[in-house]
């Protein structure tokens, strides 16, 4: 049954809802290749439990240099167990490197054959990749003159709106809302409001945003008279609702428990889930993509998803992608929401970490449905192949599709039908 399973999902092509790449279009933001690798900031934070040296020495080192020393602590000096030193083998594994050798030149020199555009080709194939969503926000010095000087799409990158700046440090944000020419002040009168709301549009439509983005603190409170939960609901609900998208949060991280790892340097709290619970009850006609950081909160997160058909969960994310949690939060799903669920996204930063996220993810997500459907034949009910072929394209991204229809759409159609 598993087997079977796998092959099915293997031929599932997949919609990766959040990823942190970027269209090629974008140069050198799009990641790829051994170095980048390296030195993601998992294996940065994993690299600095063996280390010794002082923060402040690793930053100034290049990349290349950064490179080689967490592949000596983690690949040479250690075995490369942990799932994300595991998934650079993988990945190369997967390109046709031969991983035995150790040899850190040797597989250096193998990238510099490629081109990024053939590449990412190369990438998604492997991956079983259709499409990924990208992470775009205006607030990026480095992203925003591109989305401003305009470029001709790659369709199988798609855009979300983030904007954790605007909800999370609303007074530096309103400074640069003022500066990009958007009559804003510090206090959320209506005119602010309504400017904050034309600047979404702007860049929702510049965009072509499927939906919007924000993660939280596990302090995130809703109704509260805090900026962020104002802004939330006189602005983004709004505009959520007026062009028909969702709003994806992702709830736990507690940002730069230690700074000095910089982007390595983010944990996680448990979140007060009562506040998801308010915005789904008080705003039906929003809709919300959510996951959640702590393992502890997967379980109330389901049970709410069983409440509110405007939340959709999404993805292990973070530090839950790791094969035991995957499986675990995995298979608690399916048994409490059934296949109305989007049960992973990668997160890749780097272009080559799509192929072992989804070859891990996927053939855990093979061994949950199929001991489902042993589960179910054993009562006579055999899924059959076309079944499950229907099932796969829940999983990996139809669900999902479905849930960001803007509402009613799918009854308009039906009744059009009719
Ligand atoms: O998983 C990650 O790479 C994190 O650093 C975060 O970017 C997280 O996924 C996020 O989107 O905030
Ligand atoms: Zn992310």
């Amino acid at each position: 049954m598993t087997a079977k399973v796998e092959a099915v999902l293997a031929a599932t092509p997949i919609d990766d809802i959040h990823t942190h790449l970027y269209d090629p279009a974008f140069g050198d933001l799009l990641l790829w290749g051994i170095d980048d690798l390296l030195v993601y900031h998992y294996l940065v934070a994993e690299a600095f439990r063996y280390l010794d040296l002082p923060y402040e020495k690793f930053w100034v080192l290049s990349k290349a240099q950064q490179a080689e020393l967490i592949w000596n602590a983690l690949f040479i000096q250690n075995s490369p167990v942990s799932e994300a030193c595991r998934g650079v083998i993988t990945t190369l594994h997967a390109l046709g490197l031969d991983v035995r050798k150790r040899d850190l030149p040797a597989l250096r020199q193998w990238f510099t054959k490629w081109k990024a555009e053939e590449y990412v080709t190369r990438c998604l194939e492997l991956a079983g990749v259709r499409t990924v969503c990208m992470t775009n926000s205006p607030f990026d010095d480095l992203e925003r003159p591109v989305w401003e000087k305009g470029f001709s799409r790659d369709e199988r990158f798609r855009a979300a709106l983030r904007i954790d700046p605007l909800l999370l440090t609303w007074g530096d944000a309103a400074q640069c809302l003022a500066r990009w020419g958007y009559d804003v002040g510090p206090n959320l009168t209506d005119k602010t409001i309504s400017e904050v709301r034309r600047f979404l549009a702007d860049w929702g439509q510049r965009i072509g945003a499927r939906y919007l983005m924000v993660s939280f603190g596990p302090e995130f409170d809703f109704p509260s008279d805090g900026s962020c939960a104002r802004l939330l609901e006189k602005v983004v609900l709004p505009h959520c609702r007026e062009f028909g998208l969702p709003m994806a949060l992702m709830m736990g991280v507690k940002r730069q428990v230690n700074s000095q790892l910089r982007q390595a340097g983010d944990g996680v709290g448990l979140s007060g889930l009562g506040a998801l619970e308010r915005l789904c009850a008080q705003f039906p006609e929003n809709r919300f993509l959510v996951t959640v950081l702590a393992r502890e909160n997967q379980y109330e997160l389901c049970v709410l998803a069983r409440k509110f058909r405007n939340l959709h969960v999404f993805g292990c994310w973070w530090f839950n992608n790791v094969p035991s949690l995957v499986g675990e939060i995995t298979r608690l799903r399916l048994e409490l929401i059934g296949l109305s669920v989007t049960p992973q996204h990668s997160d890749a930063r780097v272009l080559d970490q799509l192929i072992y996220k989804w070859r891990h993810s996927r053939q855990i997500i093979a061994q949950v449905l199929a001991d489902k459907y042993a589960d179910l034949a054993g009562t006579g009910w055999v899924v059959s192949e076309a079944e499950m072929k229907r099932d796969a394209e829940s999983l990996l991204g139809g669900a999902f599709g479905k849930f960001c229809q803007p509402p009613g759409s799918s009854s308009a159609e039906k009744l059009r039908r009719l």
